[in-house]
């Protein structure tokens, strides 16, 4: 018998929001890869399009590309449409793509919505050039009027972590708690938990705020990367 290796229904596309404008971002950006890149693949149903559209063409034999995922789920999407992997330790992107919640006029983001901001900030940061796929609900007039900064944190901070965010000037700090029951945290893959931080101003110098938090790992708020939006 030969080697199974499906273990995913990929065929999930049509109920996701939005769906026509985020397969056309989608689409743009897959015809930018050309062959040799080392590509940072970004999570949410935006980049799963575009990984699905760039399968397409690695499946049709026209294009040689390997991928840095930014989560164990999309590491094995790409295992599983046949797209080559690598790591951050053997490799570094040439760039990236990714989804967002949020997008403001200066290009700055809010992300993690998935719960994988630590390793979407890694990958970008190593990446010369990201390009940010989004509908257009996504851009907004001020950074966080929509979304909460989310903001993993070891778990046996995350109480001194909220008290150190409400100095900060957040209004509202909350755990994420998972499924339908709400009857625990959302462990990260790194064994963390998320507090997503509501704020009515973000300030560039918020995101090295929170950094510095002793117990916080990375926040989703993303400042100063070299960004193209693609949406
Ligand atoms: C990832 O996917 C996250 O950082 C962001 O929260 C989310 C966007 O998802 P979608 O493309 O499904 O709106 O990029």
């Amino acid at each position: 018998m030969e080697w199974d290796n499906k273990l995913f229904d990929l065929n999930w596309s049509q109920e996701i929001s939005n769906y026509d404008q985020k397969l056309a971002a989608a689409k743009k950006l897959s015809i930018m890869a050309k062959n040799g890149d080392c590509i940072g693949f970004g999570s949410g149903s935006t980049s799963f399009l575009a990984m699905k559209e760039l399968a397409q063409r690695v499946q049709k034999g026209g294009l040689n590309i390997t991928a840095i995922p930014t989560s164990n789920e999309i590491a094995m999407f790409c295992n599983q449409l046949g797209i080559k992997t690598t790591t951050l330790n053997e490799k570094k992107p040439d760039w990236c793509f990714d989804g967002a919640d949020e997008v403001d006029k200066k290009n700055r983001l809010i992300k993690g919505r998935g719960g994988a901001m630590y390793r979407e900030k890694l990958i970008m940061s190593n990446a010369k050039k990201a390009y940010i796929l989004v509908d257009k609900t996504k851009f907004v007039d001020r950074l966080g009027q929509n979304f909460a900064v989310p903001i993993e944190v070891v778990p046996n901070a995350y109480i001194s972590v909220k008290n150190r965010l409400l100095e900060l000037g957040a209004k509202e700090v909350t755990l994420r708690l998972c499924g339908k029951s709400k009857d625990g945290p959302v462990i990260t893959e790194l064994g963390n938990y998320i507090l997503d931080a509501k704020f009515d101003k973000i300030e560039d110098k918020l995101e090295n705020q929170i950094k510095s938090i002793v117990g916080v790992l990375e926040s989703g708020l993303f400042v100063g990367f070299n960004i193209e939006v693609i949406s």
